[in-house]
């Protein structure tokens, strides 16, 4: 039997993880043979994943060369930091389960747009559609999504830019477009967003004290809004001095 960890068949198989099956298999087979299973079973996994990482490596090279060229002009760096992730086998797998999805590799190219994954963290909010500009200008960069939860907040205070993206990675065996997911956002936007992700993003609290603790947590929205309006005008002060 061949094991697949992202074949939807394995779904109705006895409820045995994919550790057991590994350890039955390899009691029954001699170490070449294992070594076999193991590289049939897990290269194609890995080959996907290290596409997404390749995708985020010339994604995050295309923010670095605008980073560098933009303070030329606005004599400010405008990308204060870069963070970027290839999700993990176990989200990928709860997310398509989650959405009923086929667990194949196929399912994932398809259905998924977010597995490879950027955050890139701007000193100001003009800085952020600037950035957004100049990257959907490249030819190589094809737009498949757009959510602008700066014009828009999210009822709970959320702000950011959210883009999903394509663009082609070369490997060995030619070119692939791959899925990015982009999120850009000033400093105040990441210091609202990652407290708040570690507080209440999808977690079950009481819903008396949710509520309460949503009412204080857009109240800190309203303050970052205010901070990075604020620092957009000292910003525009010193630079008309
Ligand atoms: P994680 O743990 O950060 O990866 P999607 O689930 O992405 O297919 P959705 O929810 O419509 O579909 O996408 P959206 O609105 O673009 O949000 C995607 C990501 O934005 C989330 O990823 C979060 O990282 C972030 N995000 C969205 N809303 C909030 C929010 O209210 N608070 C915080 N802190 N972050 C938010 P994941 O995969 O849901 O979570």
């Amino acid at each position: 039997m061949q094991i697949d960890p992202m074949n939807s068949n394995s779904k109705n198989a006895p409820a045995l993880s994919t550790q057991d099956l590994l350890i039955q298999a390899a009691n029954r087979m001699n170490t070449d043979e294992y070594l076999e299973l193991l590289h049939t079973t897990y290269d194609p996994v890995y080959s996907l994943l290290l596409n997404y990482q390749c995708a985020v490596m010339v994604i995050e090279t295309k923010f670095n060369v605008l980073n560098n060229r933009l303070s030329l002009q606005a004599e400010h760096n405008p990308i204060e930091s870069i963070k970027s992730r290839v999700k993990s086998l176990e989200s990928i797998i709860r997310k398509l389960e989650n959405r009923n999805l086929p667990l194949t590799l196929e399912s994932v190219e398809e259905n998924l747009q977010d597995v490879a994954g950027l955050r890139v963290i701007c000193s100001f909010v003009d800085d952020i559609y600037k950035i957004e500009e100049c990257l959907l200008a490249q030819e190589d960069v094809t737009l498949i999504n757009r959510k602008d939860y700066i014009k828009e907040p999210k009822p709970n205070g959320y702000r950011s830019l959210h883009l999903i993206i394509k663009t082609p990675i070369y490997t060995e065996n030619g070119k692939k477009e791959m899925f990015v997911e982009i999120q850009l956002r000033t400093i105040a936007m990441d210091f609202w967003a990652s407290l708040e992700h570690k507080l209440m993003y999808k977690k079950n609290i009481n819903p008396e004290i949710a509520e309460k603790l949503a009412e204080e947590l857009a109240e800190c929205a309203q303050i970052s809004k205010d901070l990075d309006l604020k620092m957009l005008r000292i910003r525009d002060r010193i630079v008309s001095e």
